[in-house]
């Protein structure tokens, strides 16, 4: 009689479940027992729950599916919570399932028992406990239905080990499919397009959700029916429309002062699938213009921050949404295409002006910007490119130039060990395509373990790491923050000894060299990426120089070290 441990590997099959990824515990011990008497479902290992919670996140974004993992208990769940911050940001759809003593014994603090769900509850969008078999395929039809309904994001069930080896529940689970935001109100869009259309300078910002939604189409139709540029959210994860659109002009700034002035010129902002601001940290003043009305359009409700007040929110399914907006504004008027030819015009010598700024490199040392040049060199446009390189590959996106939805992620979330981890993911959903990773010295280190999934599963992907010795971004932060450039202190460099970070990669069975001259790039990078082709290689290059300072969270003149 199969027990509720097979029954669970069922559902999750019946929902298209492909994979678990997972770092198991005695709890887990019927569960991975149930997986090795099936074939259907694969279990992935992580050797640390940061990786384990990386690699779903990257299967999960890249395929547009929900990923499954499995950890141990409050240990398994506390070693979590980054890699659910960062689904959660970034509205991954994840089911987290999570071991638990008896649960007879909860009440007595046992050894392998606990409060397993509060840790999670500040990121979780659901969490539950079935303390009875019959309570199994509830809480998972609704947890399933929850992760996947917009916006998606990460939810979590314990399994009580009671529950897991009891006689499987006799229903089986019916797929419960995706949840869709509701339709939007005719006489809403009929409001909004009206706007558009007496907007003397509208502008398109254009969030993560729109690669989420699949609609980037649209949403490029609307910019052109508009003439409106269109601009990036921050912190952008995804690739929501085709960087080669001409009227794409880039990312919005981190701050809200910056947000402010970039936008002075609009009377009409139009955010979609974003939250309006996610910001970096404190600016003086209001985020946007008084003369800079706000309109959101997302599949739940706006995220706002402080003092934005948008004229109009609609909650709605973003492609009937996009659809019927550009469907009311009819073709671009006069006014639209001559809007349109002005930021075509911009755009174009912007960029050109944007790639001949990256500095080029002179002397023997590999500068952030060589990195990035030589990087830009060899990464082609079918490649998956995952970027947590931070300082070092800033110019990287600026260099690499358009990239088509689905060929870049980046790091949404604030938890560093992502990248490697999320990496892994993708090359394992897509062993059609190589993924490149981009990484610096010191992110690279919360998600490591992932290497040796990539190695064990023989998986096309090539990690490049950016070593310059430390936190240059914490470095550069400290420069804007103090006004010195070359102060000593703590915390912000490993040093002493430095990492040998090839001789890690290869201790977790992954080939890796290592490279510090500029001379020697090119062909260091060549190599590893030949490598690539047959499975994960690394590359350390070794970086000299630092980056400029950067503006610290608090605007320099609230901070007592700069009044
Ligand atoms: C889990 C976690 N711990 C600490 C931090 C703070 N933090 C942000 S950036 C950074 C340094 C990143 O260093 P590296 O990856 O080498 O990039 P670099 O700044 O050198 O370009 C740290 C420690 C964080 N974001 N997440
Ligand atoms: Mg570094």
């Amino acid at each position: 009689m199969p027990d509720t441990a097979d029954w669970l590997i069922a559902a999750l099959a019946a929902e298209g479940v492909a994979i678990v990824f997972g770092n198991p515990g005695s709890t887990e011990l019927p569960l991975v027992d149930a997986f090795a008497r099936q074939n259907r479902v694969r279990y992935v290992l992580g050797l640390h729950e940061t990786s384990v919670m990386g690699m779903a996140d990257g299967y999960a974004q890249s395929t547009g599916t929900m990923a499954v993992v499995n950890v141990h208990v409050q240990p398994g769940i506390a070693n979590s919570l980054s890699g659910l911050i960062n689904a959660a940001r970034a509205r991954v759809p994840v089911l987290v399932t999570v071991g638990q003593q008896v649960t007879g014994m909860l009440n007595e603090q046992p050894f392998l028992g606990g409060d397993v769900l509060s840790p999670a509850a500040p990121f979780a969008k659901g969490l539950w406990e079935p303390r009875r078999v019959d309570d199994l395929p509830w809480v998972l039809a609704r947890a399933i239905r929850l992760a996947r309904t917009p916006p998606y994001g990460p939810v979590v069930v314990s399994l009580p080990m009671d529950v897991l080896v009891s006689d499987a529940p006799d229903v089986a689970h019916t797929p419960v499919g995706w949840g869709r935001a509701p339709a939007p109100d005719a006489p809403e869009i009929a409001a909004l397009a009206a706007r558009l259309r007496a907007a003397e300078h509208p502008v398109v910002l254009v969030g993560d959700g729109v690669a989420h939604a699949g609609v980037a189409r649209q949403v490029a139709a609307l910019a052109e029916r508009l003439g409106a540029p269109m601009l990036g959210e921050p912190w952008a994860s995804r690739v929501s429309v085709h960087a080669n659109h001409p009227l794409w002009s880039g990312p919005l700034p981190i701050f809200g002062a910056e947000i402010r002035e970039r936008l002075g010129a609009n009377d009409l902002a139009i955010a979609i699938g974003m939250p309006t601001f996610r910001l970096f940290g404190s600016s003086p003043g209001p985020t946007l213009d008084v003369a800079t009305a706000l309109v959101v359009v997302d599949e739940g409700p706006p995220e706002l921050s402080a003092g934005v007040d948008p004229i109009q929110a609609i909650e709605a399914d973003l492609v009937l949404t996009s659809d019927a907006l550009v469907a009311a504004l009819g073709p671009a008027d006069r006014r639209a295409l001559a809007r349109r030819d002005a930021v075509v015009a911009t755009r174009a010598a912007a960029r050109r002006a944007q790639r001949r700024a990256v500095p080029v490199a002179h002397g023997p040392g590999i500068t952030p910007a060589g990195f990035a040049r030589g990087l830009a060199g060899v990464i082609g446009p079918r490649d998956i490119v995952v970027d947590e390189s931070l300082t070092a590959g800033r110019a990287l996106r600026t260099l690499l130039g358009p990239r088509a939805p689905g060929s870049w992620y980046a790091h949404r979330g604030s938890a560093l060990g992502w990248g490697l981890p999320a990496a892994v993911g993708m090359a394992i959903a897509h062993p059609e395509r190589r993924v490149v990773c981009t990484h610096g010295d010191g992110s690279l280190l919360f998600g490591i373990h992932a290497l040796w999934t990539a190695a064990r599963l023989g998986v096309r992907l090539a990690v490049i790491v950016a070593d310059n010795g430390g936190y240059e971004i914490l470095r550069a932060g400290m420069e804007g923050m103090t006004g010195h450039p070359d102060g000593e202190w703590p915390g912000l460099a490993i040093r002493d000894p430095g990492l040998d970070i090839a001789q890690i990669a290869r201790g977790f069975g992954v080939p890796a060299d290592a490279v510090s001259d500029a001379s020697e790039l090119a062909g260091a990078l060549g190599r590893v990426m030949a490598r690539a082709a047959t499975g994960p290689a690394v590359l350390v290059v070794r970086i000299v120089g630092t980056t400029p300072a950067i503006g610290y969270p608090i605007a320099p003149q609230h901070h007592p070290a700069r009044a």
